[in-house]
């Protein structure tokens, strides 16, 4: 990876805004923002207001200067704030890349998370920390963002290290049995020392993988799913909630055939909303409804329905403009009413927040990298348990290579998390999911 260039890119999200924001960093940065604006010094940290000078005008800009070591890189890092519109920011930084190469300075455009590569590299931010920044940019609730904000501090390579020497001492112990089985005084690793402290090792993982949060895999937002007969008005409902037209709803039963979520806030708690197949669609409910059962479920029909949702449903009496519900324990809605979904948009509020599961306060945000890594690891030192399950526990281990050979694999994935040993690809994975700009 090229370190010496001075490297440019839109830092802002995509699209039109009233504030634009491009990142320089690199030890040229100050040289070539210099040739485009007047009176700009980056010599201390600062906040400088000046003009930018394109080819046909000139626009009023921030520069936040900030310069080395005291940076996101560590580099001379600036930032410059303009208005947002994209076609000016692409126009920014082509002047800027063809400034740098007018002073036979090596300046481009940054590939995806080439900062927080640079971050890295630079010591500034540990692998499993520069990971967490895509999960702090992509944490959707307030959950998420303490998540990955313990994984930004580090947490996952902290809690990691012991399972890291502990694998590293059985496979330090296996090999040597291993290299050195023919001299007197080397202890060949008896298969219920190993097994014990395979189960240490495993022990610990659980521990880890428990306090972990997949940010990208898993929603951390309450689930609110509308249940019940065909016919029931599901979908209308799920229209109504959600303020347009998004499923089809129709008078023939049996119309939804898939689950579909969106986003909806319920007062001030932002939930997913999900429509379902009524009940007796002969759609697997149980595959569907497995996952779901921690959620809020809306028992939908009108009042003549006589089947019972499941337990802890809240019963919502549907239709009710052409069949009247005079049962004061259910909530009686007409979908067509705007005054019925504000009040059941608040009990579904009231009754969210009542059944609010304790924050994930102590849980750390993991990639899809690290979780699917950290899985791994669980399954090649399980493997190597009950590889050795059927002998006896003073016996030898039969086939120690073998078994050896796996948790090395298993230490370099751990390495690949905690950043002890990252190898190429692995960086080459863990910066490509980042957008360009971070
Ligand atoms: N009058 C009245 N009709 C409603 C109301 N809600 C839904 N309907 C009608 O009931 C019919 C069925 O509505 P859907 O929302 O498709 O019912 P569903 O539960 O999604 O049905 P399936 O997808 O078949 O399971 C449609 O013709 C809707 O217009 C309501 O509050 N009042
Ligand atoms: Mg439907």
């Amino acid at each position: 990876m090229d370190l010496e260039s001075t490297i440019v890119a839109v830092s802002s999200p995509p699209g039109p805004s009233a504030l634009g924001l491009i990142r320089l960093s690199g030890q040229d940065a100050g040289l070539v923002l210099e040739t485009l604006c007047e009176d700009v010094s980056i010599r201390q940290r600062c906040i400088q207001h000046v003009r930018l000078v394109l080819a046909e005008y000139s626009i009023p800009t921030t520069v936040l200067c900030m310069p080395r070591p005291h940076s996101y890189t560590t580099e001379d890092t600036l930032e410059l704030q303009v208005p947002g519109n994209p076609l000016l920011l692409e126009h920014i930084i082509d002047s800027m890349v063809d400034a740098g190469k007018r002073l036979g300075l090596a300046t481009r455009r940054a590939y995806p998370g080439e900062f927080t590569f640079r971050a890295w590299h630079h010591g500034r931010l540990s692998l499993d920390g520069a990971e967490a920044v895509a999960s702090l940019i992509a944490a959707e609730s307030a959950e998420e963002l303490v998540a990955a904000r313990h994984a930004f501090e580090g947490a996952i390579g902290q809690s990691l290290l012991p399972v890291a020497d502990q694998l590293a001492d059985v496979l330090a112990l296996l090999e040597t049995g291993i290299d050195f089985s023919d001299e007197e005084d080397v202890v060949i690793l008896s298969v219920g020392d190993l097994s014990t402290r395979l189960l240490g090792v495993l022990s610990g993982l659980d521990a880890v993988l428990d306090s972990t949060h997949g940010s990208e895999a898993i929603d951390s937002r309450p689930r609110v799913v509308l249940r019940g007969p065909a016919n029931a008005g599901k979908s209308t409902l799920f229209n109504a909630l959600l303020g347009q037209d998004r499923v089809i709803a129709h008078e023939l039963p049996g119309t939804t055939r898939d689950v579909i979520s969106e986003s909806c806030a319920f007062g001030g708690c932002d939930a997913l909303l999900v429509d379902t197949p009524g009940d007796e669609s002969g759609v697997d409910a149980g595959a569907v409804f497995a996952e779901l059962e921690s959620d809020l479920v809306l028992w939908c029909g009108p009042a003549s329905t006589e089947q019972a949702g499941p337990p802890n449903a809240l019963r919502v009496v549907t239709k009710i403009d052409v069949c009247p519900c005079t049962d004061a324990h259910v909530i009686p809605v007409c979908s067509f009413n705007a005054t019925d979904m504000t009040m059941l948009a608040n009990v579904v509020a009231d009754e969210l927040q009542a059944r609010r599961s304790s924050p994930a306060s102590g849980r750390v945000a993991v990639s899809q990298r690290q979780a699917v890594t950290l899985r791994r690891v669980h399954d090649l030192v399980s493997g190597v348990r009950s590889e050795i399950q059927h002998l006896g526990p003073t016996q030898g281990v039969d086939r120690p290579a073998e078994c050896a050979a796996s948790l090395r694999i298993a230490l370099n994935d751990v390495g690949s998390i905690t950043g002890d040993i990252p190898p190429d690809d692995v960086l080459g994975r863990v910066f490509a999911g980042f957008c360009i700009g971070k």
